[in-house]
């Protein structure tokens, strides 16, 4: 087996149990398509990674540790905070060097996002970047959207590890599945992003395996001021079922 594909294997096995998939790509790949701002500044042969979050990934991962999300008072937001504990741990388990990790959230001095998750998700081959282009609208001012084959709109990409120290010029790229074909449906998927995101439409753009679960929803449209709150009334709810069955 060669090095990327045993790299792949050890994060899949650690963080595909916890709701979270993983997809190779060559930094060229992504600074092939993006304009030279926003290219990373490494070689074309050097191994990145990009991380989803899937639905299961909020039952399995983040509910289970809420208690001691809760305890520790932090500051940071709870999702992002178990993120980065998991992959904090996951490449702590690798025998490889300069491991930078770059999130979605993150932003240069120059107010430009560290790294174009979407892109980084199309060129993997994790989930297809459908973008105004593709429509042939350009008078009109979209934002651009993600659909994973399998969670259609139920997902988000998290992260890109970047493995500085690990190149290899014959990884094999996988291509991610257009599964929305039509310019209709395309045109439907970015009006629906668009135009109304909260009602989660666009989500379901495609038949999908499996979607986020009431709470998670729940959770996702409380602000981020109130989702505190939340999380305890959760914890609250789960103790008090715990003791009526004692
Ligand atoms: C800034 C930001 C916002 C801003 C502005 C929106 C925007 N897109 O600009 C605000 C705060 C409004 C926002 C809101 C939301 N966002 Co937002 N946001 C981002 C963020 C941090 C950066 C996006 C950005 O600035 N891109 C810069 C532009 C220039 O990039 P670009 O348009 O892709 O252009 C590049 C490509 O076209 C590429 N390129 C050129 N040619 C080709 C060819 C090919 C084949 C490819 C692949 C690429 C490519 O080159 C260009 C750059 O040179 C990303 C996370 C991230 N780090 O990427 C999330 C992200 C885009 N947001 C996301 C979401 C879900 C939302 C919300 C629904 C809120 C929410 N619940 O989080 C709303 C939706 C609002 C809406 N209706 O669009 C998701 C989208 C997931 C998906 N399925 O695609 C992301 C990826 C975050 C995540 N963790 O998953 N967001």
């Amino acid at each position: 087996m060669d090095t990327s594909r045993t790299l792949l294997k050890h994060l899949n096995d650690k963080l595909n149990p916890l709701g979270m998939e993983v997809y190779l790509f060559k930094v060229s790949w992504y600074n092939e398509t993006v304009r030279p701002c926003f290219k990373l500044p490494y070689a074309d042969n050097v191994i990145c990674a990009v991380v989803l979050t899937v639905p299961a990934f909020f039952e399995s991962a983040f509910l289970p540790n809420v208690e001691n999300l809760l305890a520790q008072k932090q500051t940071k937001d709870p999702i992002d905070e178990c993120i980065a504990f998991h992959l904090n741990e996951t490449v702590s388990g690798l025998n490889i060097g300069g491991i930078t990790i770059m999130y979605d959230y993150e932003i240069l001095p120059n107010r430009r996002p560290k790294v174009l998750v979407q892109t980084a998700a199309h060129v993997a081959g994790a989930a297809f970047y459908y973008q105004r282009e593709h429509v042939l609208k350009p008078s009109v001012e979209f934002n651009n959207v993600c659909v994973h084959p399998k969670y259609g709109g139920w997902f988000a990409i998290r992260a890109v590890l970047v493995f500085t120290e690990l190149e290899d010029a014959n990884l094999t790229k996988l291509e991610p599945t257009d599964c929305v074909k039509t310019r209709t449906e395309r045109i439907d998927l970015l009006e629906k992003f668009n135009g109304n995101w909260k009602d989660s439409t666009y989500r379901d753009v495609i038949q999908v395996k499996e979607k986020y679960s009431e709470l998670q929803t729940l959770y996702f449209l409380t602000l981020p001021k109130d989702r505190m709150k939340l999380l305890q009334q959760i914890v609250n709810n789960q103790t008090n079922k715990n003791d009526s069955k004692e």
